[in-house]
């Protein structure tokens, strides 16, 4: 038995990666059941696919499919990223290829693995995990936070997740050595909306200087995060955002939920108490990620 990682590349970033072209590298958690709610999901991906696109680069939705690590999915397989999956954190997939899973729907911290084998600098999601409430009791804190500061690639989020501890999560990215770039703002965004008021360090409205600090920390061979907010027209209404996160909250401890099933059900949660206002925002903030991290990407390579 050889040691090696066996990579399946769609044709279109395999082209890309060949001509030293530009490639963002997409999760697979948001679109499946553990994500957003169908017909959300099959637009989330569509929308994402295409602003990388038009933006000039090319998407690498990355996947464990029949036990194969995909980066970049091509079309006929594009269907089964909006079905069931397992989760699979970093640490899940040597487990998800060697038991020949399905579909392992990749989070932020698996995608960064796989991202940086295949040596793609630039990564867009929705929202990136972080410390939980009650941290300080269940240890919950995302393997996402890890990866990010490991890894050498740049992700762009709106942020992290509403419902975590934002500002132990700003605190353990500290400790972890991850730069937390305000893109456009200077305060930590919070997923739906556009601020959570807690300040960042650094931030820029350049993107010459974006490019020089992303090559900067890669160079180090580790990486950071872009806080991107949501675009202002889209953003969850702060009084129903903080209504359905209380409903949610109360939902996830009534039903003793713990570990990576927090995650989903605290969205879906969110996403029923809105009555779906948290699920357009979530598509809107996701296309507006693939769009930065695209023009990251296409920068970069200059
Ligand atoms: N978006 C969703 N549902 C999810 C996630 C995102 O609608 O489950 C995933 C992301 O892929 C993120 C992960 O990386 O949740 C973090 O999960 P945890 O808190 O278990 O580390
Ligand atoms: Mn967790």
């Amino acid at each position: 038995m050889s040691v090696s990682l066996d990579l399946v590349f769609s044709s279109e970033v395999a082209a890309a990666i060949a001509a030293d072209g530009p490639v963002v590298a997409l999760e697979s958690t948001v679109t499946s059941n553990l994500g957003l709610p169908a017909p959300a999901n099959a637009e989330a991906l569509q929308r994402s696919l295409a602003a990388v696109r038009e933006a000039g680069a090319v998407p690498a939705v990355t996947a464990i499919l029949d036990g194969r690590i995909h980066v970049g999915v091509d079309e006929s397989d594009e269907e089964r990223l909006l079905g069931t999956a397992a989760k699979v954190a970093e640490r899940d997939i040597p487990v998800a290829t060697a038991q020949s899973w399905t579909f392992g729907a990749t989070t932020v911290s698996a995608s960064l693995a796989i991202a940086a084998h295949a040596g793609i600098s630039v990564f867009a999601t929705g929202g990136i995990g972080g410390v939980h409430r009650g941290a300080a009791d269940t240890f919950d804190v995302s393997a996402d936070l890890g990866a990010i500061a490991r890894h050498p690639v740049a992700t762009i989020s709106a942020g992290a997740k509403s419902f975590l501890d934002l500002p132990k999560t700003l605190e353990q990215l500290e400790t972890l050595g991850v730069p937390v770039i305000g893109w456009n703002c200077d305060e930590l965004p919070a997923f739906t909306a556009r601020t959570s008021r807690l300040p960042l360090t650094h931030h820029t409205d350049q993107l010459d200087t974006l490019v020089r600090i992303v090559a900067s920390q890669l160079g180090f061979g580790r990486g950071l995060l872009v806080a991107n907010p949501v675009p202002a027209d889209d953003a969850l209404d702060q009084d129903v955002h903080d209504d359905a996160l209380q409903r949610a909250l109360a939902e996830a401890e009534r039903r003793g939920v713990s570990g990576p099933s927090v995650t989903p059900l605290v969205l879906g949660a969110i996403a029923d108490a809105s009555g779906g206002a948290s699920v357009s925002a979530n598509l809107a903030l996701l296309e507006n990620n693939a769009v930065v991290a695209a023009e990251l990407a296409v920068a970069l390579q200059k």
